[in-house]
């Protein structure tokens, strides 16, 4: 049976809701097959509201009974669909009564209340609250939240929820009982229920006006060391999220909770964040650099959505931009700050464009802030998320970072404890500066990614170069025509020598020309330094132009932007045929910016770092990521010919002792794992003999990780066995470090591989981040197997997408966003991926996957 792609939601559609409701009794009595719900919500009409029915969303629940002020309702005095809850008539103000039962045992969408590892969790946004009791589950009713759960004393020695806990009370029959006080009003999906047997990381916090914070991270039952960084990561987010935006916490406990089956990263509940634990638990010999960094970033996240997105939160879903593109723009800049800020901003770009770039240049391509949508889950978006973080670094970089700061002062102070749109996040901003954000706003309302294109033209007589700026964004789904946005772009005029005339302009036109004098020469022209919008530049540029410029560079963004487009270029060329062989010159030049980068051994890990596949799709159409990826592995060759000198050097040094997550060392670690990246490509005899002595011989997960990988780049021989072998039987029993060793197979192997690791007795369909590890990586990380012009990519992943959705629909339909790109891949892979998304519409499908799969095929 076929199912029908969800009707449209739209943002024109918006009404508030005819009532208030700002008082919430709930009432849990836990268990996994049977768990009671009751609701106790104080009910009163807003003025104006005239006699609007009262309608509840409600899903999946068991009516036991409702009541209104004591009153036992019939049937026949409400309607009740697979949706929700109607009551036609009902006075001005009361208090309505609903029990229900739900199974939490069963629930394997893993939104409302389910269990994980045998403990209870919940999981409320976009519209899981409905899942748990019937409730306006939108984020403009905001209430003030009591919670009493009651559960057995063995099976739930700790039962949480938002806000201050009450005393523990002994409720009979092996129970106990506590209740929860969230004195901030909030919408729904803000509230968490976890209850179960963990251990506990605890510590403590002092805010800057001097309020002591219990803070405490409950893990599974042995791995409360592992939850130390966690820890270190949260207090300095609390910390820089007063000195940097003057915010302070405001509860007395700050609760998080690690899950081991969770649908995304994190999430910000009020005062007690729920955590996939990939993103909490972390030691030298389980975590790699890259997990400590995500979980450093993801907590701190969490944590800043206490003000963006807690405190002040969403009129809508619309709006979610409002809270996740601001958020992601505040954990960026506390990563930045923790860190290295150009390593950092290197690292935000390439995901940008990896993903939000091509998502933006496909069928799924849609605004930060889309006016209608189908599924509310497939609204978690790089667009939403990455780009949305861009806008408002724009908007900072045009109003100065002072003018920022006012401007969100002025937003918290305005906007505290409401539910409100991105108008009135602008209109905060007018305030302060006196100008007028509507162009600027397009930014919201456009989808495509804007090109902006440079010419030059040099006076020798009048030493000026005068630079023609002009702009264009591509049409998207439903949008034919775009109108210019103001695009700040950072210049500058550089002598070769050091010497940098810098300074910014917005490009607001669709065109502009400007002049600019030099002292002597023809300077050379740097564009979009810091990768100033979120754009993409062309420029008609020589090789040697090019190389020229990323000599003369002064800015160090750029500096690896001008490598890496040359990388680029001749990836294509090889990749095209219109070359053979990786250009000497080129390598050794590009041999010559890895070892003069040293002294910043992260930056030159970064060079070190081809285009993924993935990345090269924007630059030609149609993409044949099998000829690109065996012109990337050629690259790569050369360039760990090239550089085997420095490799062989780096690789003899130890490893930095004693182990520490800090960004210096990481930096280290990262150069040395580009190493032995490059000698996974190398064409070297002894290679792999030499990668698995390094596996052996790693003290950290980082390089263990690295060598392994590297060994699997090499195909199938006995040291690339050696080493997986070793390492499943040393870290069987762990599931978060088990995922790495799947995913490491999907991102080398073939289709085979991937129907290999499916049938492992520790493929588990209902764990997201083991499916992830399997499909997800194989479809977005091994380009080449998964889009074979044969179609047996697709086919390994088809049946594994088809079961996943039967369990977890928003799992799977964020599988089969892998398949957006179809349009511009080579004619046969094209056509197989079209074919398998025309098989899936036959299936029976969830919504969430209809949704994509109609959009993607357009
Ligand atoms: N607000 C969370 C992301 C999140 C969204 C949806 C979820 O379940 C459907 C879970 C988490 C964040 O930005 O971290
Ligand atoms: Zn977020």
């Amino acid at each position: 049976m076929r199912t029908e792609t969800p009707v449209a939601v739209k943002l024109a559609d918006y009404t508030p809701y005819p009532f208030d409701m700002d008082h919430v009794e709930l009432s849990f009595e836990l268990d996994p097959d049977a768990t009671k719900v009751t609701a106790e919500l104080k009910v009163t009409r807003k003025a104006g509201a005239g006699n609007a029915p009262l309608e509840l969303d409600g899903e999946a629940l068991k009516l036991v009974s409702v009541e209104i002020d004591g009153r036992a309702l019939t049937p026949s005095d409400y309607s009740l669909t697979e949706h929700g809850l109607t009551l036609a008539d009902v006075p001005d103000q009361f208090t309505l009564r609903t029990v229900v039962v739900i199974a939490p045992s069963k629930n394997t969408a893993l939104s409302g209340l389910y269990m994980s590892g045998g403990r209870f969790c919940s999981q409320c946004e976009s519209v899981g609250f409905r899942r748990i009791t019937y409730y306006p589950d939108r984020p403009d009713v905001m209430s003030r939240f009591f919670v009493t759960i009651v559960a057995d004393k063995e099976a739930c020695p700790i039962m949480l929820s938002n806000g201050t806990p009450g005393d523990v009370k002994d409720a009979g029959n092996g129970r106990h009982t506590i209740t929860w006080d969230d004195p901030h009003k909030k919408p729904s999906y803000l509230f968490a229920l976890c209850a179960g047997d963990y251990d506990v990381y605890r510590d403590s916090f002092t805010t800057m006006s001097g309020k002591h914070i219990d803070l405490a991270i409950h893990v599974d039952k042995g791995d409360a060391d592992r939850a130390a960084w966690a820890m270190d990561s949260l207090k300095r987010s609390m910390t820089w999220d007063e000195q940097t935006y003057g915010r302070e916490y405001d509860l007395g406990v700050f609760n998080i909770v690690a899950v081991r089956d969770f649908n995304f990263g994190a999430m910000e509940n009020k005062g007690l964040n729920v955590f996939n634990s990939a993103y909490v638990l972390a030691d030298e010999d389980s975590a790699t650099d890259a997990d400590f960094e995500a979980i450093e970033s993801i907590v701190a996240h969490e944590y800043f959505h206490n003000w963006t997105g807690n405190r002040i939160t969403c009129r809508d879903w619309f709006q979610l931009c409002l809270k996740e593109g601001l958020t992601v723009f505040r954990d960026q800049n506390f990563s930045a700050d923790m860190r290295s800020r150009p390593v950092q901003r290197i690292k935000d770009v390439i995901r940008l464009r990896s993903r939000q770039f091509a998502e933006d240049a496909g069928p799924l391509a849609h605004p930060v802030r889309p006016d209608n949508y189908g599924s509310i889950d497939n609204l978690y978006t790089a667009t939403v998320y990455e780009k949305g973080a861009e806008v408002i670094g724009m908007l900072r970089r045009i109003i100065g970072e002072e003018t920022y700061r006012k401007g969100m002062d002025l937003y918290f102070e305005r906007h505290d404890g409401q539910a409100v749109t991105i108008e009135d996040f602008y209109k905060c901003f007018e305030d302060v500066t006196g100008k007028d954000f509507t162009q600027f706003r397009l930014w919201y309302a456009q989808a495509g990614t804007p090109r902006v294109t440079v010419e030059e033209s040099w006076d020798e007589a009048t030493k000026e170069l005068t630079i023609n700026l002009s702009q264009t964004t591509p049409p998207t789904p439903g949008q034919p025509d775009k109108k210019p946005v103001p695009i700040p772009l950072e210049l500058a005029v550089l002598d070769g020598k050091g010497g940098t005339d810098a300074w910014m302009t917005v490009l607001d036109t669709a065109e502009t020309t400007i002049t600019r004098k030099a002292a002597a020469g023809r300077p050379l022209l740097s564009v979009n330094r810091d990768f100033s919008a979120p754009v993409r530049v062309e420029r008609d540029l020589t090789r040697d132009q090019r190389l020229a410029l990323v000599v003369a560079e002064t800015d160090p963004f750029n500096q690896w932007e001008g490598v890496r487009t040359l990388v680029t270029e001749e990836i294509l060329k090889l990749s095209e045929g219109s070359q053979t062989r990786p250009d000497s010159e080129l390598v050794g030049a590009i041999a010559a910016a890895i070892r003069n980068a040293g002294d910043d051994p992260a930056l030159a890990a970064l060079l070190t770092r081809l285009p993924e596949v993935g990345e090269l799709f924007l630059e030609r159409e149609p993409a044949d990521p099998v000829a690109l990826h065996s012109a990337r592995k050629r690259l790569q060759a050369a360039l760990a010919e090239a550089l085997s000198d420095t490799v062989g050097t780096t690789l003899e040094a130890p490893s930095p002792a004693p182990y520490a997550p800090s960004a210096e060392q990481a930096g280290v670690r990262a150069f040395r794992g580009a190493c032995i990246n490059l000698l996974g490509a190398s064409e070297d005899k002894d290679a792999r003999r030499k990668l698995l002595v390094l596996y052996q011989k790693a003290t950290n997960m980082t390089e263990r990780l690295a060598a392994m990988r590297a060994l699997t780049m090499h195909g199938e021989c006995p040291e690339r066995d050696e080493a997986l072998a070793d390492f499943e039987t040393n870290w069987k029993h762990n599931p978060i470090v088990m995922d790495k060793w799947f995913a490491v197979q999907a991102g080398q192997g073939t289709a085979e591989t991937v129907a290999e690791l499916a049938a492992h007795p520790e493929f588990d369909l209902k764990n997201p981040n083991r499916v992830r590890s399997v499909v997800g990586v194989f479809s977005t990380a091994n380009l080449a197997a998964f889009h074979a012009p044969d179609g047996s990519g697709y086919r390994a992943v088809e049946d594994i997408i088809l079961k996943a959705d039967a369990a977890n629909p928003a799992l799977a339909a964020r599988l089969i966003t892998a398949f957006e790109q179809w349009r511009v891949l080579e004619p046969k892979a094209g056509a197989a991926a079209q074919a398998t998304l025309k098989r899936l519409q036959e299936a029976k499908l969830s919504p969430n996957s209809a949704d994509i799969v109609g959009r993607a095929l357009g």
